[in-house]
């Protein structure tokens, strides 16, 4: 039976280092601070958004909310974000995604300063990431690294499977195992026989965005697998792109949902906030 990797107490443990982080920052009189752009009123968009403000308050950074019409022409929102990169109370900028399909996503994202990033979606953070000179790192992959680490794990020479090539999820967390010296398959939609690919992973990520698409019967034998997956049922039930109970038989550390991933995409996104705002105070450089 699997280890269950709890995200949300590991979560937890990054979130209380950065309160004393917070503190130590106040008394230099730097207060880290954190914009969170949210366009329309997509209800998953709105929990985590949410989410991200509370987690803010929580650690003690201060939390900057615009919520914008979801018919809000590109130009003013360009306007807002041009705003948000002149505050100097704002260390991170964030565009909630998705957003409207009238937006062209890319040239927003490339509006964000690089330095206040904290997604890390910006051209400049992506190809730093190539190169392994990162500045920020998106969050949700940065998150699986730390749990992939939480498990002791050693991921130099072994066989990773990503499932999902994403901007956001599949193709940065492939780049970092790769750093790690894993060896990658990047899967997609296009791939012929996933089920033979997943059957030789050491280490699974799933992003795929399908509810228990995974089987259980997939899994190898002691696999690690990363579940980050977060489709609603009808039933309103959240699950991941794993045969959970199945897979639980078979690997040897396994991550839940909820309470796996997603908790960790939010202490990871504080993290990269407080760095922001070292960088950007004086004599932190
Ligand atoms: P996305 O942009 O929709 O990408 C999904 C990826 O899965 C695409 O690359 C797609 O391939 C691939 N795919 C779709 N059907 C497939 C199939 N049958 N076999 C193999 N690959 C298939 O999704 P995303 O933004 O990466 O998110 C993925 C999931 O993770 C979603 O459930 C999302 O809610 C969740 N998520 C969770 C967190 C968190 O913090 N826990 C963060 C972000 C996302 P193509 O490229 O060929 O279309
Ligand atoms: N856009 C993200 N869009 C969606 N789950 C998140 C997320 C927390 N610009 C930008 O925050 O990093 C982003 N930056 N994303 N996501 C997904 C993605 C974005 C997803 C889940 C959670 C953030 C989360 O806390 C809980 C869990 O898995 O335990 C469950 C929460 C629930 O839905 O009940």
């Amino acid at each position: 039976m699997a280890n269950i990797i709890d995200g949300k107490a590991i979560a937890r443990r990054f979130k209380d280092t950065l309160k004393e982080e917070v503190n130590f920052l106040k008394g230099r009189s730097v207060k880290p601070g954190l914009a969170v752009v949210l366009v329309g009123d997509n209800p998953a968009s709105l929990v985590y958004v949410k989410a991200k403000g509370k987690a803010c308050e929580e650690i003690g950074i201060n939390s900057f909310q615009y919520t914008l019409h979801k018919d809000i022409a590109q130009k003013e929102l360009l306007w807002q974000i041009s705003e948000l990169n002149n505050d100097a109370k704002v260390h991170g900028i964030l565009v909630q995604l998705p957003l409207p399909d009238h937006l062209d996503e890319e040239l927003i994202l490339e509006a964000i300063s690089p330095e206040k990033d904290v997604d890390g979606f910006h051209p400049v953070n992506i190809g730093r990431l190539v190169i392994g000179k990162p500045l920020f790192q998106p969050c949700t992959p940065m998150g699986i690294m730390k749990l992939l680490e939480d498990t002791g794990m050693e991921l130099a020479g072994k066989d990773a499977v990503v499932a999902g090539r994403s901007n956001i999820v599949g193709k940065p967390v492939a780049l970092m195992l790769l750093h790690k010296n894993a060896t990658v398959t990047i899967c997609h939609s296009k791939t012929l026989n996933l089920r033979e690919k997943v059957k030789k992973a050491d280490i699974l990520i799933a992003a795929v965005g399908r509810p228990h698409m995974i089987k259980g019967e997939w899994i190898k034998q002691e696999a690690v697998v990363i579940d980050v997956g977060i489709n609603r049922l009808d039933n309103g039930k959240l699950v991941g792109d794993v045969e959970f109970e199945e897979a639980q038989k078979r690997a040897a550390f396994i991550t839940p949902v909820p309470g796996g991933v997603g908790p960790m995409t939010i202490a990871m996104l504080m993290h990269n906030t407080v760095e922001a705002a070292k960088r950007q105070s004086s004599g932190y450089r």
